[in-house]
């Protein structure tokens, strides 16, 4: 017997329509499920654009004001898809009411914020996760095996990069409801918050807690017209952030990412480097881990020298992680999946009473690396990041 689990949707943009999708793919794809999300409720600001969303999802109603979803008795699930100076009222009132509550990245504007947030769910004992859809990306999650299989051994190097160029135009404005993501006042930070809690969450997945950063940022335009205000005003969100880390586990890692990487559109990318081992992934050829194994299993390694050497691994076989639930092997799955698979294993993970991660105390761990990297920015000085041991 499957449970029904009505959601509510709060936000429609980019994120609104990669959530919604989620929610009505999921019960196909991972039937064995117990709980089957209904798209009960939509909420945002422009009622036009929020009916024709509807319309198109499917969703069964709408609402303009977020406290009235946290009110309605027929809500289990508040989903929060809008910008991140929301999040943090939202999160807590959706978690005093007793709702599942689902964030989008990053978490919150600030650790201290992020803290709030996690106290709340934490302390109403409320089903939560944060969206960073990319650990459900197959390759990323093989990756994670195979450094949980040791096959990479004692890490040494972490390299990751996240480059877009969409903000170069000096004359593109900021603010509004499209370009929120250069008003330091709604995002909280730039490159940051927005691609590098990515990059972070991603890395200390795969290789452990950041304990220490130093970090340099730029901003390249220095003001922007203002959609809301038609004003040119000061851009207050970092364009471009470096930084260096260091791994509670001794490896050493290098962070980039900007919005002026011109040709580079999602390039997230990431290198691990063992003793025994290396993995590297690029988000604009998802389908693929490259794998450097230096031990060959089997082998005598005076032998097997010469047959050692980096192996394109395409991840689409059954036996790869998230594809026994979709196509047959060579067949690619794409970026919706990786939001459909992330809900499929907070449903299981609800289910069987193990949290999906990551969590908000986990996502809490890459607030307090971003506020370090930008207090190291500011400061030019190493920063602890204060994140938790595992
Ligand atoms: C920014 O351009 C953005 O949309 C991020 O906000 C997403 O998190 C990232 O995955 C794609 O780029």
């Amino acid at each position: 017997m499957t449970k029904p689990l009505n959601v509510a949707l709060v936000g429609y943009g980019f994120m609104g329509k990669a959530h919604a999708n989620a929610y009505r793919k999921v019960g196909h794809f991972f039937p064995e499920l117990e709980h089957r999300p209904q798209l009960t409720c939509l909420c945002a600001r422009d009622p036009d654009k929020a009916e024709k969303f509807a319309e198109t999802w499917g969703v069964e109603s709408v609402e303009s004001d977020w406290r009235r979803v946290v009110e309605r008795d027929d809500i289990d699930v508040i989903d929060i898809c809008s910008p991140n100076n929301t999040h943090h009222d939202l999160a807590i009132a959706a978690a005093e009411a007793g709702k599942w509550v689902l964030c989008e990245k990053p978490l919150a504007m600030s650790t201290a914020e992020a803290e709030a947030m996690t106290a709340a769910v934490e302390k109403a004992a409320v089903p939560n996760m944060v969206w960073f859809n990319y650990r459900r990306v197959p390759a990323i999650a093989l990756a994670r095996q195979l450094v949980d299989e040791g096959r990479t051994g004692r890490p040494f190097h972490y390299r990751a990069t996240y480059l877009q160029d969409w903000t170069i135009a000096p004359d593109l404005p900021q603010g509004g409801q499209t370009l929120w993501r250069l008003d330091v006042d709604v995002a909280g930070s730039g490159v940051t918050g927005d691609l590098l809690a990515h990059s972070i969450d991603t890395a200390m997945w795969l290789n452990g807690p950041i304990e220490q950063v130093v970090a340099a940022t730029e901003t390249f335009v220095k003001e922007r017209v203002h959609q809301a205000t038609g004003n040119a005003q000061p851009v207050g969100i970092d364009d471009a952030c470096m930084f260096l880390a260091r791994f509670a586990n001794g490896s050493m890692g290098t962070f980039e990412s900007t919005r002026y990487a011109r040709g580079r559109k999602n390039y997230n990318t990431f290198e691990l480097n063992g003793a025994d081992g290396s993995v590297h992934f690029d988000l604009e050829d998802p389908q693929y881990l490259d794998f450097f194994e230096h031990k060959l299993p089997g082998t005598d390694q005076k032998v097997a020298d010469h047959l050692t050497g980096w192996r394109r691994i395409h991840a689409t076989n059954f036996e790869h992680p998230y594809m026994d639930h979709w196509w047959v092997p060579g067949c690619t799955i794409g970026y919706e999946h990786t939001f459909i698979n992330a809900l499929a294993d907070f449903l299981a993970g609800v289910a069987s009473s193990t949290p999906a991660q990551p969590d908000f105390r986990c996502a809490l761990q890459t607030q307090k690396v971003c506020d370090a990297v930008l207090k190291s920015a500011h400061t030019g000085e190493w920063v602890t990041t204060g994140v938790e041991a595992e």
